[in-house]
C-alpha cells in the first residue's frame, strides 16, 4: 500500500515540472490515470502505449521529439533499461503490476511492499484529489472496487455503486459502461484516439458523456457506438462457443480490431465457472487472453507452455499468451491436463 507520504511525493513531482510527458497504458485504467494527472497539471502531452505494455528504446524517440522536463509512466507493466538509459530527465513511474527494479527511476508501486493491487488510477486520484469520477471509471475498468467508493457515491448519487463484486460493477452499472466506453475510445485509428483523449481532457463529467448533448460528447458517442457494435457482434459469436465443456474457446481473425481482453473479461463474468480462452490469429500465431474465476491460471499456463513454441504470463487469474498456430491444439490439451 502506498502511504499519504508517497502520494505527496508524487504530487510534488507533478508540481515541480512544467513540460511533462506522460506515457500510459491503453486501457481505461491507464487512460484515466493520464486524464487525472493532465487535468490537474494542465500542461504536457500524453502518449498511449499501444499493443504491448512495454516501453523500449523506440519510445525514447518520442522523448527526444517533445523535450519534456520530466517523464511520467502510468500503468505500463514493463519499462526496459534501454529506454531509461536514453532519457536524461527525471522519470516517475506509477504502476501496480509485478514490481520491477530499474535504476534512475522514481518508482511507486503498492505491490513493492506486498500491498493490494490498487489500480493506477486509484493511486493517481489519491495524488491529485480531484475528478473522482475518472478514478472510479479507471478502477472499475480494472475489475476492482475503489477504496474511495463512499466518497464517489456521495459526490455522484445518480451514479451510485452499491455493495457488489467488481465484475458486477463493471457489467451492470453506468460507471461500468463508461469504463467499457473508454476502452472502445482507445481503439482504431490513432488520430481518432488522440482526438477522443483530447475531448476527455475537457469533459465535465459522466453525465455529459452519457447525455451526448454537447458537441464534444456527441463526437465521442458517434465514435464509440460504431466500435461497440463490432464488439457486440463478436461477443454474440463467442457466446455460441459456450457448451458443456469446462473451457470456452473463441478465436477470431486479425483483420478485425482486437477485443481480446474485453471479450475475455465479459465472458468470464457471464460464465464464471468456465476457463476462458479468447484469441486472435496473426502472422501464424494466436495471441490470447486467458481468464479463470476458479483455479489460478498462471501456474497452469507456465506448465502448458513447456514444449510449445510461445510465451505468456500475467496475473494469477488473468493472463496473456502467444503461441504458434500449429501448437495451439497441443497447448490447450496441456492446459486441460493442468486444470481439469
Ligand atoms: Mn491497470
Amino acid at each position: 500500500m502506498l502511504t499519504e507520504k508517497d502520494y505527496k511525493k508524487i504530487k510534488q513531482e507533478l508540481d515541480e515540472c512544467s513540460r511533462p510527458l506522460f506515457f500510459f497504458d491503453d486501457d481505461p485504467d491507464g487512460l484515466c490515470s493520464f486524464l487525472l494527472f493532465y487535468r490537474y497539471k494542465k500542461e504536457g502531452q500524453g502518449i498511449c502505449v499501444k499493443s504491448v505494455p512495454k516501453l523500449d528504446a523506440k519510445f525514447a524517440r518520442k522523448v527526444e521529439e517533445y523535450k519534456p522536463d520530466k517523464v511520467f509512466i502510468l500503468d505500463v507493466a514493463v519499462v526496459l533499461e534501454e529506454f531509461v538509459e536514453k532519457i536524461d530527465v527525471p522519470i516517475v513511474w506509477v504502476d501496480h503490476h509485478q514490481p520491477l527494479d530499474l535504476p534512475k527511476v522514481h518508482y511507486f508501486n503498492p505491490r513493492v511492499n506486498n500491498g493490494a493491487h490498487h489500480p493506477t488510477s486509484s493511486i493517481c486520484y489519491h495524488v491529485v484529489k480531484q475528478d473522482i469520477w475518472l478514478a472510479t471509471i479507471g478502477t472499475v475498468g480494472d475489475w476492482f472496487t475503489p477504496d474511495f467508493l463512499d466518497e464517489f457515491n456521495g459526490q455522484y448519487p445518480t451514479f451510485k455503486i452499491g455493495k457488489m463484486d467488481p465484475g458486477k460493477a463493471l457489467f451492470s452499472t453506468a460507471i461500468g459502461r463508461l469504463a467499457r466506453v473508454f476502452s472502445y475510445l482507445l481503439k482504431g485509428d490513432i488520430k481518432d484516439v488522440m482526438t477522443s483523449i483530447k475531448v476527455l481532457t475537457r469533459i465535465s463529467g459522466p453525465q455529459e458523456i452519457l447525455d451526448a448533448e454537447t458537441p464534444q460528447a456527441e463526437f465521442l458517442k458517434k465514435r464509440y457506438e460504431k466500435i461497440e457494435e463490432k464488439y457486440e457482434e463478436l461477443l454474440k459469436e463467442a457466446k455460441k462457443n459456450a457448451t458443456k465443456d469446462a473451457f470456452l474457446i473463441f478465436l477470431y481473425p486479425s483483420d478485425q480490431w482486437s477485443f481480446t481482453s474485453e471479450l475475455s473479461n465479459e465472458l468470464l463474468f457471464h460464465y464464471p465457472k468456465k476457463y476462458i480462452i479468447i484469441g486472435r490469429e496473426k502472422d501464424g500465431e494466436i495471441r490470447m487472453s486467458l481468464r479463470s474465476a476458479k483455479k489460478p491460471i498462471l501456474p497452469a499456463l507456465e506448465k502448458a507452455l513447456l514444449g510449445v513454441e510461445g510465451y505468456g504470463g500475467g496475473h494469477e487469474m488473468a493472463c496473456g499468451a502467444c503461441v504458434k498456430r500449429t501448437d495451439f491444439e497441443r497447448f490447450v490439451e496441456n492446459l486441460r491436463r493442468e486444470l481439469l
